[in-house]
């Protein structure tokens, strides 16, 4: 018999189909970032990287052209099972022929070659504004900054990326998330806290004031504690965002990244999921910090992809995205290790006899409950991993893929 009969055998004893599980997962849609293999550079300012986010590391091979990036993302898509969408950020528009539009000034022709690309590969797009890595970005201020210039000029930005995530909905008919995410925040104690808040829910109202189909874009903001060199204070705070998305009803954007060390997104979730339609997320690790370190297969992760599952998130109401930078070691290898492990914490969460764990709580037999929870963790997992790998016709064997990479290390990367 093969470890795979054993291991469904196994899970049937305890009730859990590990058939119906992998007919779920493989619809399940998980967004990737574009930005992992260029360390969030992008083709239009080229700009050092700001905004208190910071790539640290600088392995060989990064990706410095669309042609570098696409044939690296390939890379990731060849190496992952699943289903995904691409996640762009504004500042990798592509212009051709010496042609040139600052962000105030993008266009959905701007995107047609990514456009292209994710058809090919029928791919959704996501969508990211970016305000950050350019000079517009005064004294660390964009849509909160009192300087109506600047203020405008951001403004101007986020009704593009509006008109351009739609254009991604229309191009691909797959839905587009729209992610806003801006730095503004101070370093040491503001005298005024509320101003910027109020300039920045001002700036989004007019944002969103834009036309736009609320069936194929969804808007989000993503929260955020602090930033590098932003420790004091930043204008889109958890509290402000929360409330924000609630009045506008547009989606909450949660980064695991963006919290205080102990307080855990796995508990947000079911909490978000009560009041809001829609709930995206950014699955990051931090390491003490917003460190946007490579996702792993850890208990946070797990809990993470629990939490999506138990509370029905995978019917499409939850929008899962990664969002991880690391240079120090290979690029497409750190993209590709962070999304298989988010696959498998999916697949660890699907493999929960999930009812049979909620009756042992409702009985109050929390005896029983940590001694199953526990009985999971050595279940034989891996072998269930091995097949859906095999049904979706990429190597299950760690070994076997990173020497793909670093075939591809040899001829292509180290040439760059
Ligand atoms: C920054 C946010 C944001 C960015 C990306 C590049 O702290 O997490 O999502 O990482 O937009
Ligand atoms: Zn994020």
């Amino acid at each position: 018999m093969n470890a795979y009969t054993l291991a469904k055998e196994r899970y049937a004893a305890l009730g859990v189909d590990t058939e119906a599980v992998l007919e779920t997962l493989k619809n399940v849609t998980v967004s990737v970032h574009c930005w992992q293999g260029d360390d969030v550079v992008g083709f239009d300012a080229k700009e050092a990287l700001s905004g208190g986010i910071q790539t640290t590391g600088n392995y060989p091979g990064k990706a410095t052209t669309p042609e570098q990036l696409m044939a690296d993302f390939d890379e990731v898509l060849r190496l992952t099972p699943g289903k995904k969408k691409l996640n762009l950020h504004a500042s990798y528009a592509i212009f051709e022929d010496g042609e040139f539009a600052d962000r105030d000034a993008i266009q959905p022709k701007h995107f047609s070659r990514w456009v292209a690309y994710a058809k090919e590969r029928g791919l959704g797009i996501d969508f990211n504004p970016t305000f950050f890595s350019h000079s517009m970005v005064k004294d660390g201020l964009t849509l909160s900054s009192p300087d109506e210039t600047v203020r405008k000029f951001w403004v101007e930005h986020g009704k593009r990326c509006m008109e351009i995530a739609e254009y991604f909905a229309e191009e691909t008919s797959k839905p587009c998330v729209i992610n806003f995410w801006i730095p503004d925040g101070y370093k040491d104690y503001p005298a005024d806290r509320l101003s910027p808040r109020r300039r920045y829910a001002q700036s989004m109202d007019e944002i969103l004031s834009v036309p736009y189909d609320k069936t194929k874009v969804f808007p989000c903001i993503e929260s955020k504690v602090f930033g590098i060199g932003l420790e004091a204070y930043t204008v889109g705070s958890a509290e402000f965002c929360t409330n924000y998305v609630n009045t506008r009803r547009i989606t909450p954007l949660m980064d695991n990244g963006h919290y205080h060390p102990t307080e855990l997104v796995s508990d947000k979730i079911s909490s978000m999921l009560l009041f809001n339609d829609r709930l995206a997320l950014h699955i990051t690790r931090p390491m003490r910090w917003d460190s946007d370190h490579v996702v792993l297969f850890d208990d946070e992760t797990k809990e993470i992809a629990k939490e999506i599952v138990r509370c029905g998130g995978l019917s499409g109401r939850v929008k899962i995205a990664l969002d991880y930078f690391d240079a120090s070691i290979n690029r497409i290898g750190a993209w590709v290790t962070g999304f298989r492990n988010v696959q498998k914490a999916l697949l660890f969460a699907l493999l929960q006899p999930t009812e049979e764990l909620t009756k042992l709580q409702n009985e109050q037999d929390f005896t029983s409950l940590m001694i199953r929870a526990e009985e999971l963790k050595t279940m034989p997992f891996g072998d269930v991993w091995t097949e859906y790998c095999k049904e979706q016709n990429v190597p299950a064997d760690d070994m076997a893929w990173l020497s793909e990479i670093k075939k591809y290390e040899n001829e292509v990367l180290l040439k760059r």
